[in-house]
């Protein structure tokens, strides 16, 4: 496996082996062996067509080869920024040929992130958009790769003539005289062990942390998402969300679509109505959205003017959906059953069985898609707790990580002694076997399913030459479920505004979701008895505030 990289220990890989969760194949067996079986069969379409199995693969063989031209080689690790179009699907696939490990990055994802993904990785190439929601990438790549000597090549969709940069159109037509793909490329496939490509973790640490995914774990994650929503070669994903997340990517997503050898439908962004034409025109079965997504579809007035009705499933997963939206949503589109997606991207996924009584739908998040997954709902020195009890969920299984990338000191937190990675979600057990989700015990906003690191926040805030203490906490929000807030205590005779605060945290060039939405200057900070700072405090003094004020929703940013 890649150097810092925690492997499964060998007895139990020999055991996932055994029992057949894990299968001596590759992300690229698979893609081929549909290819093979079906050519002709559709893989993904969009609003451009369609695209076969055949004709990805091909692709992906004909991107594989230029990107070996480039001197890309296996084990090298790149940064992947693609927002959710049909090359999304080809790229990926082109690297996973040729061992090349892809670090998923998020559209909105700035030049801070960036840099310290390629700086903590090594990354060697940066493949990006031109253009996406106003915003130019050129600009910013050229920045990464000046602040960040390995990036050596910087690969644009598109096409254009700018100095030193590859452009994807260029390689994207199949008959371009390359060398004989299939032959060359044999030398290059991956080792189903070793790692596909990172995910990033929603984060509770002052960096985000990288989730190293082997080809095996992640085939199996996928075949068992496949089994447990019964996918068969007729279901069609829409991939809403960012295709790079682990919901739309494989949990289930694009990645269990291909083990079942269905297709991916995408949608180029989260707007309603480009996600409504999408449905209309490309007839997907099931749609993954987060709460927040389904909260806007949900009010829409353009609903009403799209044919909807080839979903036959709406999951909603990233944040807990609640019982009245379950309800709201059958009521809605009574011909698509709704159900939770209870994942993360370091592995265990729950979902909602399509035959779970009605009731346990509205109510839990659903039970763990596995039968090796292993799950212990556990106390503050990790004893198990009776059934029914609210505790945190730690669970090891064939497809949960045993460690960050280059992180030793942190796993040795976020991982109990046995190998258990500690969720920080505190849930219990219903008594039919599923999992309702009650709260959280790691110090993150959930704002609308993307996570926002409260350390990574504060340690920006604190470097403002005003502020001299901060504590960034969720605010309920009727939409987002939540919103973060920032309590600051100042220098002695400053003053500061929200619009003073997120202008200096702009510069810092972050995600944009990641910027407090609310501040609070304060004299001092509540402690609690361990003389920490008292977020309970904090979130219960902002949510009696917000009620008071009467305004949840309504002034916030969207
Ligand atoms: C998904 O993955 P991540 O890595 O962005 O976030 C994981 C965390 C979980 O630990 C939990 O705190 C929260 O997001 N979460 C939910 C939830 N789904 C995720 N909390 C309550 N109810 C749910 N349904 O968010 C993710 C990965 C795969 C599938 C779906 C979501």
């Amino acid at each position: 496996m890649l150097e810092h990289c925690t492997p499964w220990p060998e007895s139990f890989a020999t055991q996932y082996l055994r029992q057949g969760y894990w299968k001596t194949e590759s992300l690229v067996d698979v893609l081929e062996a549909r290819a093979g079986a079906a050519p002709d069969r559709v893989f993904v379409s969009d609003l451009r067509g369609n695209l076969n199995y055949g004709k990805i693969d091909r692709l992906a063989n004909h991107i594989a080869m230029h990107l070996l031209g480039l001197g890309l080689k296996r084990r090298d690790i790149v940064l992947l920024q693609f927002p959710n179009v049909r090359e999304f699907v080809i790229v990926f696939f082109a690297l996973q040929k040729i061992g090349v490990i892809p670090v998923m990055c998020l559209p909105h994802h700035r030049a801070r992130e960036l840099s310290y993904f390629a700086e903590l990785t090594g990354a060697s190439a940066y493949l990006f958009p031109q253009q996406h929601r106003n915003f130019d990438y050129l600009p910013m790549a050229r920045e990464l790769q000046a602040a960040n000597p390995n990036l050596r090549h910087l690969v644009a969709l598109g096409d254009g003539t700018e100095p030193g940069i590859a452009y994807l159109d260029e390689w994207m037509t199949e008959d371009a005289p390359v060398r004989e793909p299939t032959r060359e490329l044999a030398a290059h496939r991956p080792d189903p062990f070793e790692v596909a490509f990172m995910l990033l973790s929603g984060g509770t640490t002052g960096v985000p942390k990288l989730i190293p995914r082997t080809h095996v774990d992640y085939l199996c994650n996928a075949s068992e998402c496949v089994r447990a929503l019964r996918w068969d070669a007729n279901t069609a994903f829409l991939v809403a969300l960012p295709a790079a997340h682990n919901f739309p990517l494989g949990a289930p997503g694009m990645l269990a679509a291909l083990v079942a050898g269905g297709r991916v439908a995408m949608s180029a962004s989260t707007e309603a109505e480009t996600i409504f034409e999408a449905v209309e025109r490309q007839q997907p079965t099931f749609l993954g959205v987060t709460p927040a997504l389904l909260i806007s579809l949900l009010n829409s007035p353009l609903r009403e003017k799209y044919r909807l009705d080839s979903l036959r499933h709406i999951y909603a997963g990233g944040q807990k959906m609640l019982p009245e939206l379950v309800e709201q949503t059958r009521k809605a589109w009574p011909f698509a059953s709704p159900g939770h997606a209870f994942g993360m991207a370091e592995g265990l996924t729950n979902l909602s069985r399509p035959d779970d009584p009605w009731c346990d739908i509205v109510e839990t998040q659903g039970r763990p898609v596995s039968a090796a997954d292993e799950i212990r709902i556990v106390g503050d020195s990790d004893e198990s707790l009776p059934v029914g009890a609210v505790g945190e969920l730690i669970t090891r299984g064939p497809y949960t990580i045993r460690g960050y990338y280059k992180s030793d000191t942190y796993n040795r937190q976020a991982f109990t002694g046995d190998g258990f990675y500690r969720t920080g979600d505190m849930v219990r057990l219903h008594p039919r076997g599923n999992l309702v989700v009650e709260g959280r015990k790691k110090d993150v906003i959930n704002r609308g399913g993307e996570k926002i690191s409260a350390e990574e926040i504060e340690n920006l805030i604190l470097g403002h030459e005003k502020v001299h203490m901060a504590a960034v906490v969720a605010m309920p929000d009727a939409v987002m479920g939540e919103r973060s807030c920032a309590f600051v205590t100042l220098r002695s005779g400053k003053s500061l505004t929200l619009t003073e605060l997120t202008a200096y945290l702009e510069k810092k060039q972050i995600a944009k979701f990641k910027l407090p939405e609310r501040l609070e200057v304060v004299d001092s900070l509540p402690l609690s008895g361990m003389g920490k700072v008292s977020k309970k405090d904090l979130r219960e003094v902002i949510a009696a505030k917000l009620e008071s004020e009467g305004m949840r929703a309504g002034s916030c940013r969207n």
